[in-house]
């Protein structure tokens, strides 16, 4: 009998049996010399401390790794992958371990990586089993190394084994769990290329996944990704993909997903059980993801699957590499599954247009396998999309003698229209590079704002972190939460005027300045604030919610230098912000 049935569940437990497994042997995999590297074991300890120090593993089944056995694993990967995986950490490895890490893509190996990857199948197994056979209502498998880029014969992505392809085989291998239909839902923000191939003609697995794709260019950076994969033979109508076309999506954007296809087609299907490839990678905050789900948008993805497979829903922790967000969105995560707060509600913010270009795709090509997306998406829906700002920023010279406008719109506003603000911030480094920060952090600018910005608290938020009044979002702050070293307000004889016919994070007329001519009547009252450089890449970073790759800076003087005759100086001596 197994220990979780026994077991007499205290008051303090939850009503609801949640199991989560947790094993520190998985941090024994790590870089040959523990470099630095995005897929770390502090990863699976932040999230476990968290849960711990936040009372949740209190209230779950606290259950310890066990390794696959061979059997399984080799339901999805061959017999040459699995003995490569399972002598790697040998010694007789030791001097062509790193070379052959060298020859996969993505992938780096210690002595500790075989273990650590037999033990993350076997837990994703372990946690399934229990679920299936109803000693545990639902569980979060937290390992690594992640699975779901593993393909047939090929280790990949920082992933070895394909844990939840494993888990899945399993499932659906011991009859008497009684386990027909598997729905795997892949928000990893990267494709999950590998589960994909194992069940690309498999009609007992409906695999979804929505990832960033951007047309083939984001990793693994092919067409697998592509909404035109929808599997084949017994198993056409059987995989989706839903492929972001840019980064900055966030909980609007899945939301939108989840409610015009995967929620209806999960009713139509209706699984047995739900495997979940839990990566955070694209939760707000993350250095590789780009995208900005928060836990709260997380809690609804979940909550809203757990109306299927009667709750029996397993968690597997995939990719994620922001200590805190990663451990914020599990936390969340949890939340929901021992059921003790309720989440509801919307978004504040629209998809992006191209979100539902996409949710039309897919469902266009996915009709004639789901009666249930037959239908035309209603105009008024796509019709909300990202709002039209309330202002922005960016402003040229103040004291223009505006006889050379010609030259000023050329130099000024040209330098400043090719700002990377709604520009997609591909990650080229693996890790955050904060190198920009210190240079910009002893140049002092004037942020020069009007709108809301104008109201001092509202703005402090931007600087030092907190809930921004009125709206659901909650600012990180600057890294430098020192306070602006002086406030001045100013009128300035000129016009605002759109620099953009629109950017895609605040729609149209997205960013603003001022007009260079100054006409009698214009009048225009700014709040100017002095900050540094790094700090107003900050603030321009939370305002536009989009873009958290903070590997380098939205805006540094360079923007303006190259382009000639806005020096420094000048800018400086005009009490331009930007
Ligand atoms: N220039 C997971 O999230 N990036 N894997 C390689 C190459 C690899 C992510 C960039 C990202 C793998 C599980
Ligand atoms: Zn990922």
């Amino acid at each position: 009998m197994e220990a979780v049935e026994t077991a007499s569940r205290s008051t303090s437990r939850s009503l609801r049996r949640v199991g989560i497994l947790y094993d520190e042997r998985m941090c024994r995999h790590h870089t040959p010399d523990d470099e630095p590297h995005p897929e770390n074991p502090n990863r699976i300890r932040a999230i476990w401390n968290k849960l711990q120090s936040a009372g949740i593993s209190q209230r779950c089944e606290v259950l310890s790794a066990k390794e696959a056995e061979d059997k399984y694993i080799l339901s999805v990967h061959g017999k040459s992958h699995v003995d490569l995986i399972r002598n790697i950490s040998s010694q007789q490895y030791n001097s062509r371990r790193n070379r052959i890490a060298s020859k996969l893509n993505s992938i780096y190996l210690n002595e500790g990586s075989s273990e650590a990857a037999y033990l993350a199948a076997g837990s994703v197994i372990e946690v399934a089993k229990r679920v299936a056979k109803g000693e545990l209502d639902s569980a979060f498998a937290i390992v690594r190394p992640p699975g779901h880029h593993a393909e047939h014969d090929e280790a990949m992505g920082f992933c070895l084994f394909n844990n939840v392809a494993i888990a899945t085989n399993f499932l659906l291998n011991e009859k008497e769990l009684g386990i027909n239909k598997i729905l795997i839902v892949d928000w990893d923000v990267h494709h999950g290329n590998g589960t994909q191939k194992t069940f690309w003609k498999d009609p007992r697995v409906l695999f979804f996944s929505v990832h960033r794709h951007e047309f083939g260019s984001f990793y693994p950076s092919n067409d697998d990704g592509d909404y035109t994969m929808i599997g084949e033979g017994p198993g056409a109508g059987y995989n989706i993909n839903v492929p972001w076309e840019n980064g900055r999506c966030g909980d609007a954007d899945y939301l939108a997903v989840w409610d015009h296809i995967l929620i209806p087609v999960a009713k139509q299907f209706n699984p047995d059980m739900i495997l979940i490839s839990a990566g955070f990678d694209a939760a707000v905050g993350d250095p590789l993801g780009g995208c900005c789900v928060t836990p709260y948008g997380y809690a609804m993805l979940l909550r809203k699957l757990m109306d299927f497979a009667r709750g029996k829903i397993v968690l597997a922790l995939e990719g994620g590499y922001n200590l805190a967000s990663i451990s914020n969105s599990a936390l969340a995560c949890m939340e929901v599954l021992l059921d003790e707060k309720i989440v509801t509600g919307s978004t504040e913010a629209y998809p992006f247009e191209s979100t539902w270009r996409v949710i039309q795709v897919v469902r266009q090509e996915l009709k004639a396998f789901w009666s249930v997306l037959a239908d035309e998406v209603p105009t008024k829906l796509i019709s909300q999309k990202a709002p039209i700002p309330v202002k922005k920023i960016l402003i040229s010279s103040c004291d223009s003698e505006a006889e050379d406008v010609e030259e000023l719109l050329q130099e000024v506003i040209r330098p400043l229209s090719t700002l990377r603000v709604d520009e997609d911030c591909r990650v080229l480094a693996e890790s955050a590079s904060v190198s920009w920060r210190s240079d910009l952090s002893n140049i002092d600018i004037w942020y020069a704002t009007f709108g809301s910005n104008m109201w001092k608290p509202r703005f402090l938020f931007y600087i030092e972190g907190g809930q921004v009044d009125g709206m659901q979002k909650l600012c990180s702050g600057s890294m430098d939460k020192r306070p602006p070293k002086e406030i001045l307000w100013k009128i300035f004889p000129h016009r605002l005027f759109f620099g953009r016919e629109s950017t895609r994070t605040w729609g149209l007329g997205g960013v603003a300045f001022l007009h260079p001519e100054s006409k009698n009547e214009d009048i225009v009252h700014m709040c100017l604030y002095r900050i540094t450089l790094e700090q107003f890449n900050d603030v321009l970073h939370q305002e536009n919610i989009s873009s958290y790759d903070m590997s380098s800076p939205l805006f540094d003087l360079d923007c303006v230098k190259e382009k000639g005759s806005i020096n420094l100086e000048a800018v400086k001596l005009s009490h331009s912000g930007l």
